[in-house]
């Protein structure tokens, strides 16, 4: 199996995942929107994004959730059991909740600005916060008592912390919440979480301006 992959969250997440299952991936490096490597990664996955998982006999898996399913299934961290319907609840309720406002402002703050995408949208900054809160305090009350999503670590816990390596960037104020933050203490000590990229030959992300660097403007101006 081939693992396409870069630095940046989605990636990072399907590599995290088979780095900590011991998966038989081989993993590749992809640009997948390099002139050069366009028309391949197009023929991969039509959205031309990664990760894609290439096995052979299959068609390529795309989306880090089908394929960290793919790698997991059957284990402690996608459990073919009870526990199913609740790693997909917090899968799902993650997903257009707290992944949805960390990666919203790390759109902002890491990729725009890595990138040069455009300068900040402190509008769209400050709507991330916004549903960053409403959400960081349910799951705080969550965790409380809890160590993982499910009381044992799932692949829930994964997908729920996509963007918190990035948090160099990003800054996310999870000392408001001390279940929450001790539950990414938890995720930041899980083998390969740190440096899922150890021993690969692999550009690293353009660096984003340090965020004091920011002015941010006041709609006067
Ligand atoms: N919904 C997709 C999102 C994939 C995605 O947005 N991938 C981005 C990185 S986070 C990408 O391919 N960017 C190009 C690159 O990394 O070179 C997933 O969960 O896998």
């Amino acid at each position: 199996m081939i693992l396409h992959v870069s630095r940046n969250p989605n990636p990072r997440l399907a590599l995290t995942v088979a780095r900590f299952l011991g998966a038989p991936v081989a993993v590749q490096y992809a640009e997948p929107f390099a002139p050069h490597q366009a028309a391949t990664y197009r023929a991969l996955n039509p959205s031309q994004l990664i990760p894609i998982l290439e096995e052979p006999g299959h068609p390529p898996l795309w989306e880090a959730d089908a394929i960290c399913c793919r790698l997991a299934m059957g284990g402690d961290l996608w459990p073919l059991d009870r526990r199913l319907p609740e790693v997909i609840r917090w899968i799902s309720w993650g997903k257009a909740t707290f992944v949805a406002a960390t990666e919203l402002i790390h759109w902002e703050l890491g990729t725009k600005q890595r990138y040069g995408i455009g300068p900040v949208d402190w509008a769209g900054v400050e709507r991330g916060l916004a549903d960053f809160h409403r959400a960081a305090a349910q799951l705080d009350a969550h965790l409380r008592g809890r160590e993982f999503l499910l009381g044992a670590l799932s692949y829930a816990d994964f997908r729920m912390a996509t963007f918190l390596p990035y948090d160099d960037v990003t800054e996310l104020p999870l000392t408001d919440y001390p279940a929450l933050q001790a539950w990414a203490g938890r995720m930041g000590a899980l083998p390969h979480w740190a440096d899922p990229f150890a021993g690969l030959d692999m550009p690293a992300l353009p660096q984003a301006p340090a965020r004091s660097s920011y002015r941010r403007h006041s709609p006067a101006e």
